[in-house]
């Protein structure tokens, strides 16, 4: 078992029959999924949101019973992955492309627990690009906006080298800090701009943090 495996796995032990439950999104996000996707074929009656396309569509292949947005009253627990988890729970999302999504949904979350392998742990946020969701009407100007934070903003493109396009329309823009030393004020700054949707800066949200070693322990951080 990998470690994303051996994280994703474990945080699906808080899941208890009844609960709505918060599907994230990316590799590790997958593999509790799946498991959830397990425990309904057993008989648990749980229901879910999903925060993107691609984890929807693999809810429905695994039966897990999708809520439509207006039936959701609380979402009781949320697993999602991370590209970056600081001391504080802080963590640095969206290298998935699903940002917007994952955090409209931690939002509603009474819980958020994070799944991540020991390799996403860091001191202080920023090493990883920060992706920030911005519309497309005049994203070169927003861009410019993004680089007078003091980063360097990369429009992502696909493979192909198509400019990517999120489950929402929008684009990505990953911007390189280095490092960032206030979050939640870098937060508020970045969604000051005109053009930005959201950032991948989720302060303050997540409640744990699961992070399976390549020793194999698992720590749970709250
Ligand atoms: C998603 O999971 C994103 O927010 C984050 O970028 C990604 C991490 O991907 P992986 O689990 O594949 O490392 O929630």
């Amino acid at each position: 078992m990998n470690i994303k495996q051996l994280a994703a796995e474990k945080a699906v032990d808080w899941v208890e029959d009844g609960m709505t439950i918060g599907l994230g999104t990316g590799s590790t996000a997958v593999y509790a999924i799946r498991k959830i996707g397990e425990l309904v074929q057993q008989g648990m009656r749980i229901q879910a949101v999903a925060t993107s396309v691609e984890s929807e569509k693999l809810a429905r292949e695994l039966s897990i019973p999708i809520l439509p947005f207006a039936e959701v009253g609380m979402i009781d627990l949320t697993i999602d992955g991370a590209d970056e988890v600081d001391p504080d729970l802080n963590l640095i999302k969206g290298g998935g492309g699903a940002l917007l999504r994952e955090k409209i949904v931690a939002t509603r979350s009474r819980q958020l627990m994070i799944v991540a392998g020991e390799n996403k742990v860091v001191k202080r946020l920023g090493e990883f690009p920060l992706p920030v969701e911005v519309v497309t009407f005049a994203h070169e100007w927003t861009i410019e906006k993004l680089a007078s934070l003091g980063c360097t903003p990369v429009l992502r493109k696909k493979e192909d080298g198509d400019v990517f396009v999120t489950d929402n329309g929008n684009y990505t823009v990953d911007c390189h800090f280095k490092e960032i030393l206030n979050p939640a004020r870098m937060h508020r700054q970045l969604n000051d701009i005109a053009g930005v949707v959201d950032n991948g800066l989720f302060v303050g949200l997540a409640s744990a943090a699961v992070v399976a070693y390549n020793s194999g322990t698992i720590e749970v951080r709250r």
